[in-house]
């Protein structure tokens, strides 16, 4: 039978002479295929005499082991190869950092956001958060306001096809997230609740079909409308700055009872009387009031036991007040002469 020592090593010395995957199955075929030395040794064997053909059997394996295990180490040093080049052709140069390209910062309306989170956290209050797309029972019923209610139509809303009509929507405030805070966690519970809403508007100076806004919550033992005062002087001072004043006057929304607007001094004139503030001396900044029984009771929570009181402002207004911005669109037109000054 064929000497298989020397057909091995030149085999193995082939294999590991492949340049690429393709010369390497060349290379494979040709050591270990049908007119290899191995496979003709291997047909040879059924020719020798029983004695020998064990051991001569033997040989033959070993050397197509020997043989199938330098084309497995081989492909894989060349598929290693193949893949870092890969790697190595795909990578982008991101260290290249040039004057020329300005970096931008966060818009004003969210460092407004951020800011008055801030107020808040520092007060002992918990930032949550949720879906902008509700259903009609957040966003309207739990609030005091079933199907038909007047005061829906205080807020022109944004209807999703989606479900039965009428029953998906966009939220028109972030009151839904408190109202399933109130449904996920007992009391006490003190949060704001900051977020984009929407409504069916025209665009003017002073209003846009998505806007930001920031409610607040309250639910505790022996909470009244005097502690709702005091938050709101509190707020109103810590991110207007302590020379400005705020003021309550009554008014009416359907999920607080009682209600009232909140107003602060106009930060242009510090109270004197100008144009911004029709010569009042105040400008209207938000809503607020004692969270209506009706409200409690959507999501179980014993009104006797507790009370509450919820205020909402829009954050968009606040950071045109504090910024003397006179139209509310500068936010969304993105202009970077704008944009770059805060
Ligand atoms: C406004 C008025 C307000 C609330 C929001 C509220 C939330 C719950 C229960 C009761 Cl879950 N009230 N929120 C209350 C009063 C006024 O917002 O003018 N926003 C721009």
């Amino acid at each position: 039978m064929t000497d298989l020592l020397g057909p091995v090593e030149e085999g193995v010395a082939r294999v590991a002479a492949a340049g690429s995957l393709d010369e390497l199955s060349a290379a494979e075929q040709e050591v270990l295929g049908r007119r290899s030395a191995v496979m003709a040794a291997r047909q040879q064997l059924g020719a020798l005499p029983a004695e020998d053909r064990k051991e001569a059997g033997k040989a033959v394996n070993e050397a197509r082991e020997r043989l199938q295990a330098a084309v497995e180490a081989r492909r894989a040093e060349l598929e290693a190869a193949a893949r870092a080049q890969r790697l190595d052709a795909e990578r982008m140069d991101l260290t290249e950092v040039s004057s020329r390209w300005a970096r931008g910062h966060q818009h004003l309306v969210s460092q407004t956001q951020e800011q008055l989170e801030d107020v808040f956290v520092a007060m002992g209050y918990r930032v949550a958060e949720g879906p902008e797309a509700e259903t009609d029972w957040y966003n309207f019923e739990a609030l005091n306001m079933p199907p038909g209610h007047p005061a829906r139509s205080m807020w022109d809303t944004l209807y999703l096809k989606l479900g039965a009509p009428g029953s998906v929507l966009l939220r028109t405030h972030t009151s839904p997230v408190q109202i399933r805070v109130m449904q996920s966690q007992p009391p006490p519970v003190y949060i704001v609740a900051p977020g984009r809403c929407y409504r069916r508007d025209t665009p003017d100076a002073r209003h846009l079909s998505v806007f930001h806004q920031i409610e607040g919550l309250v639910v505790d033992r022996h909470i009244s409308f005097g502690d709702l005062a005091g938050t709101i002087e509190a707020f109103t001072g810590a991110y207007f700055g302590p020379t400005i004043r705020s003021r309550l006057r009554p008014s009416f929304f359907p999920f607080t009872e009682p209600s009232a607007e909140f107003d602060v001094t106009c930060i242009f004139c510090d109270g004197a009387g100008c144009r911004v503030c029709s010569h009042s001396g105040w400008i209207e900044l938000g809503g607020c009031g004692m969270v209506d029984p009706n409200v409690f009771e959507a999501v179980g929570i014993d009104n006797e036991e507790w009370q509450g009181f919820a205020f909402g402002f829009g954050i968009d207004r606040c950071a045109m007040l504090r910024h003397n911005i006179d139209d509310i669109r500068h936010f969304i037109t993105n202009d970077v002469r704008f944009l770059r000054q805060f």
